[in-house]
């Protein structure tokens, strides 16, 4: 028998406040109303099949409203869940340019949420694993007006909370305060979310690495080498890897974190500063793999010491084990060095 203790979200979030009594209950809060979000995404996500039964989305329903696209939904859903809790002052989403403003008659508090309510876009429509993807600062301007850009443009090291939600062969949160990192499982038929992974830890080292290998041509020479290294075969250090890209971030980091390896989303000759993004993607997910005993990189330094100075700029990434991240790092290291070499 399981010796995980039943404990739901609520619950586990109470219990931990216990723990630290010079706490406000406000992230509490905030991650109680997100819970409640992330189960309407979920019921969401897993009616998508049916959409084309009930009206297209983008056109209008049998009912004669229109259909959302579901990534649009689920951001104005995260929005309505989190604009009235009291705790924000402003808010940031990866489909909206600019900052996103507490209406004025709601209380303005002291956090700041970023999000990408929906990421996996391209996997929306075939079933397959996409996810919710948060990040909880505090807030550093002036006064308690509305938020402004400046608290929204923090290093990923001042987070004061991040996870995110998978919507896979089942719903499950995942989020850490930066000591230890939870994951909770969704049984639909209760709505409740059920802590099933506590204190999750990503492996010293793995066998597995992620990456879209199309881009292969593209790549910095060192990260060119590192992939072929990785293909060698040499049983001592487990050797050749298996490769895994399902192309949704959350899927991809959420294996990454269980079973240990790598997962990259490189910059590379037409993508100089990658794809993903700084502030929604990989300083929410290096915080939670860092909290998990990973590390997490953009090639050269740690992501999570990086200076944002925009809103939507985006970021190269390499994630997962601490033995895998090292490596690729000393890969594209050796190969800067070897190259500048005068000949
Ligand atoms: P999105 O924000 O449009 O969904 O794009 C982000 C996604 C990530 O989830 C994933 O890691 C990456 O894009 C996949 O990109 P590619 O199709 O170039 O491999
Ligand atoms: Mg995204």
């Amino acid at each position: 028998m399981s010796t995980t203790p039943f404990m739901t979200l609520e619950r586990f979030i109470i219990e931990q406040e216990r723990k630290h009594p010079e706490a406000t209950g406000a992230l509490s809060r905030i991650l109680s109303d997100l819970s409640i979000a992330a189960k309407i995404v979920s019921r969401e996500v897993n009616k998508a099949g049916l959409v084309e039964i009930l009206g297209f989305t983008g056109s209008t329903n049998v009912h004669g409203e229109s259909v959302k696209k579901l990534d649009i939904y689920a951001h104005d859903m995260l929005f309505k869940a989190m604009d009235h809790g009291g705790q924000l002052c402003v808010m940031a989403s990866e489909e909206e340019e600019d900052i996103i403003h507490i209406p004025k008659h709601f209380r303005i508090g002291k956090y700041v949420m970023l999000f990408d309510p929906l990421d996996g876009s391209s996997n929306i429509d075939v079933n397959v694993s996409i996810g919710t993807i948060f990040s909880i600062y505090k807030r550093v301007s002036e006064g308690d007006g509305p938020g402004t850009l400046e608290d929204c443009l923090q290093r990923g090291l001042e987070q004061v909370a991040a996870g995110y939600v998978i919507y896979g062969s089942s719903t499950m949160l995942v989020y850490t305060v930066g000591e230890g990192v939870d994951g909770f499982t969704l049984d639909p038929s209760i709505g409740e979310f059920i802590l099933s992974h506590p204190n999750m830890k990503i492996p010293e080292k793995g066998k597995i690495y992620s990456i879209n290998e199309g881009n292969y041509k593209y790549w910095h020479p060192g990260l060119k080498k590192y992939i072929k290294w990785l293909q060698e075969e040499e049983k001592e250090s487990g050797r050749p890897y298996s490769t895994r890209y399902i192309g949704s971030m959350v899927a991809d980091v959420h294996r990454t974190l269980l079973y240990g390896g790598i997962f990259m989303y490189p910059a590379d000759s037409r993508n100089p500063k990658g794809k993903l993004r700084l502030q929604y993607e990989c300083n929410p997910m290096a915080f939670i793999i860092e909290a998990a005993g990973g590390k997490a990189i953009d090639g050269y330094k740690r992501i999570l010491e990086r200076v944002p100075t925009a809103l939507h700029e985006r970021c190269p990434i390499f994630i997962g084990s601490p033995f895998d991240v090292d490596k690729v790092a000393k890969f594209i290291a050796d190969t800067d060095a070897e190259l500048e070499k005068p000949i």
